[in-house]
């Protein structure tokens, strides 16, 4: 049937979801004869839920029928279009229903809806065959009036794993099958509506909504009428009224509730009044440039893969708000559409994309694509159309995408086109074609800071035509990708917002992506974890590159993106020490800061000193305002104290909202104060001497091998000591980039295979000398560190390290890390700190975490990233306990270093797969950092920023050790 809006009505409806009869057959050349036949028995059959994505059945266990399939831009099959292969896994669906004995009889018409089935399909109700569909990610109706019967139906659904719609959908992600998005059957009245499209247009300058409700009656003649009687409208279907309303935007997501009534058909409306367009080369809404604070959005469960339910959907959404992200480009196919009715109720921007991506053609050359072949024009025109047609009314729905990297060609013209003239009221989106002839946006992604500056200060690259050079030049730019969030990371996301925030023309991004696409497995021994590309014995994959989400699998929080939510702050709070002001800047587009509150806290030394809340007037959009320091917070900042002073201040929610409770923080700022105790630099008198004999050397708490100068005791616990370290497990940033993989460098460098060379171990009075020449195999590249061990007289249980390290000959590359690494009974598994936390940080992902004292446990610091590779580094450490049975080891900065503490060793991270391969050694492996090279996006964008990049120079580190006694 012709493609309509989704929309609820009062008509009689059947749902037809639950347990399916079900075989799944080998190909074409595996088919049941006649299984469409109501009278074939399907008795001994399996059955299936519906809906679902039959290769995930199983999970986690072993998926038993047919398995998930994981390529990037790789088709799993030959590119010969149409054809697909001869082993195109089929299943046959069955069900029984009983027709309700109220359904109405009125000559209306009875229609099956498939809101989604992966990759094409046949259906036959009661043997007759109503027709087939393609478009996995789109609905189908088909027309079941004449086949349909009083009491016992039933259906028949042959579902092709492969079909030549399979070209058109090359999304990077698992190929998955089956009847994925709900089946029903629904009646449509005689003098209903077939369609309608709510026009609610905002005019900013009057503040009048300007409404207009276009019903496609279901016969001629009906008629129909909308009423909102919350702004006392009755009006004629194609009708248009201006009256004033609350615009709807992401940030007020305002709804009128109202209903749509042809004859006996009610439909139920919600109806959001806003302005999107194009002009003075800005998006606008509503009158106003917004600035987007993206995501990807792939729909993803570890366990049921592409079908979601709506607490799914819903806790996405709610993630997203709480950590200030305004937006989503549905990438890269229409989401379920409840997801858009929960967008449109609790306030995103969304990008609604079309199921459309032929990336894989580019690894031909791009021969045959099927963008530029005419053939395929009606297949575009068809996808496109049943997407803008199911989502019209959605007002959260701000621009329409094409698709996905599906290159250049006239279809995409055409769909453009086609676009413009049904819906005017939004602009058109398409990465792929770099001239952006059609389209109403600039979209690049991945444009590394450099470019994405010169395209804010418009003055990019022009392209060929000067016609469009023109055209494009003019036009928003927006980043549809960007930020690569595979593993640790991504870093660098400061930079880009100060871009964002400093060109009108920067209209903000979507990191790449959401979710990693993991799916639930257990090991042998029932272990739980996530499977990614390659973990299904898959003959073509692109391995973890499915993992490249702000959240894992099942949707715990990334440290990535705890950094994206500090970021994005929509509000900006400051601290002007010399006028005992907190400045605040509202970011947000439209409203103003009444639902927060402001509270502020002064920290001594990690301890709380005082507290208050601030009074700060509700600031406008856009505007800023400086509130006074209460009393109390001027007498806490001053007071003396005993160690470093903060002052934090906090914009929590002064209520709940639909997607967080009152009290949830929004943003932040912290600022040191002068306080009398801090930096109060200790001089020791003097230092005590250490001491050879007996087989060892003994300086205050420490005793030392005498032949390689290793620390193997301190008070009462055996170690094994401090010693430079370079080496870091490769995050996926580290292996990939654009411009070569630094971490090839690393290895072939040998910085994971280091030999310390003693020359020399010196006890003396002053303490104790040990010098060493670090190298690898094969190279003349080597570090000379010097450690020096000292006891201050009048700290006698305390063991200090100044650690000397001078490059020698040629490292013509960043270092992973710079630091010693000591191994720690494994009892100490918690750990208490002062410094930056609570999360992990590197040094260019490191805006969200903030000074303060800490506890955690050693398990808790693990990432459990997919892939498994460096994390849980705690930056700018003042001190750290590391305790458990048996006592602990205190560790102190002077004045501050980088903490990893990890029941494996960074090699042991390195050769791991998944999660589950690192087994706990039987010790702490601590590493204490001077430095760590940042971490950048490389695994798909620009790689660390020199600001953030460790680079080989003399250094030195100094870290105390204290033993703690059990
Ligand atoms: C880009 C794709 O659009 C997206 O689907 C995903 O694959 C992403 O890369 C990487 O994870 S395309 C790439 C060639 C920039």
């Amino acid at each position: 049937m012709a493609p309509r809006a989704g929309f609820p009505s009062d008509a009689a409806a059947l749902a037809l979801d639950g347990d399916w009869h079900f075989r799944l057959g080998a190909g074409l050349h595996d088919l049941t004869p006649g299984f469409e036949d109501p009278s074939h028995d399907v008795t001994g059959w399996e059955t299936v839920s519906v809906p679902s994505c039959w290769q995930l059945d199983g999970i986690p266990d072993a998926p038993h029928r047919g398995s998930p399939a994981y390529t990037n831009q790789i088709y799993p099959f030959p590119v010969d279009p149409p054809r697909v292969p001869d082993a195109n896994p089929t299943a046959e669906y069955r069900r029984e229903f009983t027709l309700p004995e109220a359904w109405p009889a009125d000559g209306g018409r009875s229609v099956l809806r498939f809101e989604g089935v992966d990759s094409c399909f046949a259906v036959w109700l009661n043997g007759s065959r109503l027709g087939d569909g393609k478009g996995s990610r789109l609905p189908t109706e088909f027309d079941a009036t004449a086949a349909l019967r009083p009491g016992r139906n039933v259906l028949a659904v042959r579902v092709h794993q492969w079909s030549a719609g399979s070209y058109l959908e090359d999304q990077d992600m698992w190929w998955v099958s089956g009847i994925f998005r709900s089946v029903r059957l629904l009646h449509r009245p005689a003098d209903g509506v077939r369609d309608l499209f709510v026009h609610a247009d905002y005019d900013h300058l009057t503040g009048e909504g300007i409404l207009r409700v276009d019903a496609d009656p279901a016969a001629a003649g009906t008629e129909a009428r909308v009423t909102v009687p919350e702004l006392g409208l009755d009006l004629r279907a194609g009708e248009t009224v201006r009256v004033a309303v609350e615009p709807w935007t992401a940030e007020t997501p305002r709804l009128y509730d109202a209903t749509l009534t042809a004859g006996a058909e009610r439909v139920p409306l919600r109806i959001g009044f806003r302005r999107v367009r194009v002009e003075d080369g800005l998006l606008k809404v509503n009158g106003r440039r917004i600035l987007l604070r993206g995501v990807n959005r792939h729909e993803w469960h570890p366990e049921t893969g592409r079908t979601l339910d709506r607490s799914t959907m819903l806790r996405d959404i709610e993630l997203m708000k709480r950590h200030n992200i305004n937006a989503v480009r549905t990438s890269h196919y229409p989401p379920d559409q409840e997801f858009l009715s929960l967008c449109d109720e609790l306030g995103l921007w969304v990008i609604d994309e079309c199921d459309l991506e032929t990336h894989g053609f580019e690894l031909v050359g791009w021969r045959d694509n099927p963008s530029a072949d005419p053939r395929w024009r009606d297949a575009y025109l068809d996808r496109m159309s049943r997407m803008v047609e199911r989502d019209k009314n959605h007002p959260a729905v701000i621009m329409w995408s094409l698709g996905n990297e599906a290159g250049t060609g006239d279809n995409l013209r055409a769909m453009a086109e086609w676009t413009h003239e049904r819906d005017p009221g939004r602009p058109v989106h398409y990465e792929g074609d770099r001239d952006s002839g059609y389209v109403d946006v600039y979209s690049r992604m991945y444009a590394d800071h450099d470019e994405t500056d010169r395209i804010g200060r418009c003055v990019e690259e022009p392209t060929k035509d000067p016609a469009l050079d023109a055209h494009r030049r003019a036009l928003p730019f927006i980043l549809c990708e960007y930020a690569h969030a595979m593993g640790n990371g991504p870093g660098g996301l400061v930079e880009y917002q100060r871009l964002f925030e400093q060109h009108p023309r920067c209209q903000g991004g979507f990191v790449w992506e959401w979710i990693d696409h993991g799916i639930a497995r257990r090991t042998e021994e029932g272990r739980a974890f996530f499977a990614y590309g390659g973990d299904f014995g898959e003959v073509v994959h692109d391995g973890n590159f499915v993992a490249d989400g702000l959240v894992l699998p099942d949707r715990t929080p990334s440290p990535g993106l705890v950094e994206y939510k500090k970021v994005v702050e929509p509000v900006t709070v400051s601290v002007d020490r010399a006028a005992c002001t907190v400045g605040v800047r509202n970011g947000q587009d439209f409203a103003d800061t009444g639902h927060l509150r402001w509270l502020w806290l002064v920290e001594d030394a990690g301890e709380l000193v005082a507290e208050g809340e601030l009074a700060v007037p509700p600031v406008p959009a856009g505007e800023s305002v400086f509130a006074p320091w209460p009393p109390e917070l001027r007498t806490a900042a001053r007071s003396a104290g005993t160690g470093e002073r903060w002052l934090t201040v906090r914009a929590v929610l002064g209520k709940d909202l639909p997607w967080a409770p009152a009290g949830h923080e929004v943003a932040w700022c912290q600022e040191r104060m002068p306080a009398s105790g801090a930096g109060s630099a200790h001089r020791p008198t003097g230092f005590a001497p250490a001491s050879a004999g007996g087989g060892s050397i003994t300086l205050g708490p420490g005793t030392f091998d005498p032949d390689t100068g290793r620390l193997v005791r301190l008070g009462a616990h055996d170690m094994t000591g401090p010693r430079l370290d370079l080496w870091r497990a490769p995050t996926d940033n580290d292996l990939r980039g654009w411009g070569g993989s630094v971490a090839e460098r690393w290895r072939a460098a040998g910085l994971d295979r280091l030999e310390h060379k003693v020359l020399g171990v010196a006890p003396g009075d002053g303490g104790l000398t040990v010098r060493t020449r670090v190298s690898a195999a094969g190279t003349d590249a080597a570090m000379e560190a010097d450690y020096h061990y000292r006891v201050p007289a009048d700290a006698p249980g305390r063991l200090w390290l100044t650690l000397e390290v001078r490059p020698v000959a040629d490292w013509p590359f960043p270092l992973p890390r710079l630091g010693v690494r000591a191994a720690l009974p494994a009892a100490f598994d918690t750990v208490t700190w002062f410094g930056a936390g609570p999360g992990e940080a590197y040094p260019d992902t490191r805006a969200a975490a903030r000074v303060g004292r800490f506890a955690s446990t050693v398990a808790a610091w693990q990432t459990p990233y997919l892939f498994p590779q460096e994390n849980g580094h705690r930056a700018d450490v003042r001190w750290a306990e590391l305790t458990g049975a048996g006592g602990g080891l205190r560790l102190l900065g002077a004045p501050h270093f980088g903490l990893t503490a990890r029941p494996w060793t960074s090699e042991d991270l390195d050769a791991a797969r998944h999660p589950t391969d690192l087994a706990p050694r039987g010790a702490l492996y601590v590493n204490a950092d001077l430095a760590q090279h940042g971490v950048g996006s490389a695994s798909c964008g620009p790689g660390v920023l020199p600001a953030h990049r460790l680079l080989p120079g003399p250094s030195t580190l100094t870290v105390g050790f204290e033993a703690m006694e059990g």
